[in-house]
C-alpha cells in the first residue's frame, strides 16, 4: 500500500466480526481493477489468465463489500480506451461478462445483489450485451448490494453524451446548473462514490468518473487486482474511515478543500 492508516496500529488484529464494528463504511465504493496482465506475466502466464483470475476477485470482493455494509460497488471492467488493445484480447474480454455470469449469477441472486451496468453498451457485441441485460433483468427486483459494472465507459464520453442530451432538450445557457449536468450523466440515480480504490500501483484516474469523484477519497494499492482480497478491502475501508474521523465534520482541514 502507498498509504496505510490502520486504526489498530501495533495491536493484534481483531476478530473478523469485531474488526470493522466502529468504523464508518463508505456507501459507494468504486474500483479500478488494475494489474491483471502484470499478475499473469509475473507467473509466466498469458495476460488473459490474469483477467480470468480477476473475476474470482470480483466475486470475493463483492461478498466482502456486502458483508461490510457497502451499498454500491462500481467496477471499471472495460474502458472506451480498451478497444485499442490487440483484437484477440478485446475478443477475450468481451466474453468475460457471459463467463462471469454463467459462474456467479446464481450466487449473486441468492445474495440479493442487483446487477447494473453503465457505459456505451450499444457498441458491445450482441452476446455480451444480452448476457449483461439478462443479469440486470434477473436481479432488478433484488434489494441488496448494487454491483455496477462500468463497461465501455469513459468519463469524457459520458460528459459529451450529457452535453448532447442537454442541448437536444434545448435548454438555454442560463438554465445550466451543476444539478442539470449531474442529472444527465449515465447513472444519475446512483450516489457519487465515497471511496475510489485503484489497484496495481498506478496513481491516476484514467478517465474514470471524473465528475462523480470530485469529493471522493482516493486510495491506491500496490497489489495486483487478482491478489486483492477481503483484508485488502478492509484496509481500504479502514483508511477511508480514519480520514473521515480526521477530516469529517468541522475537524481540522475540512475548511481547506
Ligand atoms: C472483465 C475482469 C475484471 C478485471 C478487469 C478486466 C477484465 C467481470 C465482467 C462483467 C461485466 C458485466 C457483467 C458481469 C461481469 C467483466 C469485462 C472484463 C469486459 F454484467 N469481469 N470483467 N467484463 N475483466
Amino acid at each position: 500500500m502507498f498509504e496505510k492508516f490502520s486504526l489498530n496500529k501495533g495491536k493484534t488484529a481483531m476478530p473478523k466480526h469485531e474488526d470493522t464494528k466502529s468504523i464508518s463504511i463508505p456507501n459507494h465504493v468504486a474500483i479500478i481493477m488494475d494489474g491483471n496482465g502484470r499478475w499473469a506475466k509475473k507467473r509466466g502466464l498469458p495476460r488473459v489468465a490474469g483477467h480470468r483470475e480477476a473475476m474470482k476477485t470480483i466475486k470475493r470482493v463483492t461478498k466482502e463489500a456486502d458483508r461490510l455494509g457497502v451499498k454500491v460497488l462500481t467496477l471499471y471492467a472495460f474502458s472506451t480506451e480498451n478497444w485499442k488493445r490487440p483484437k484477440a484480447e478485446v475478443d477475450f474480454l468481451m466474453k468475460l461478462p457471459q463467463q462471469f455470469l454463467n459462474s456467479y449469477l446464481k450466487e449473486l441472486i441468492e445474495q440479493n445483489v442487483q446487477v447494473k451496468a453503465m457505459g456505451d453498451l450499444s457498441r458491445l457485441p450482441t452476446y455480451t450485451l444480452s448476457a449483461v441485460n439478462d443479469a440486470i433483468e434477473k436481479t432488478k427486483a433484488n434489494s441488496g448490494l448494487i454491483l455496477n459494472f462500468a463497461l465501455n465507459y469513459g468519463s469524457h464520453a459520458e460528459i459529451v453524451q450529457a452535453v448532447k442530451k442537454i442541448i437536444r432538450e434545448a435548454h438555454s445557457p442560463e438554465d445550466i446548473s451543476e444539478k442539470m449536468i449531474a442529472d444527465h450523466m449515465i447513472s444519475p440515480a446512483l450516489p457519487d462514490p465515497d471511496l475510489l480504490i485503484r489497484t496495481g500501483g498506478e496513481i491516476r484516474l484514467s478517465n474514470f468518473m471524473l465528475w462523480q469523484l470530485a469529493y471522493t477519497e482516493l486510495y491506491f494499492s500496490e497489489e495486483y487486482w487478482p491478489d486483492f482480497n477481503e483484508q485488502s478491502l478492509q484496509d481500504a475501508v479502514r483508511a477511508f474511515s480514519s480520514r473521515q474521523r480526521r477530516f469529517g465534520g468541522l475537524a481540522e482541514g475540512s475548511e481547506n478543500p
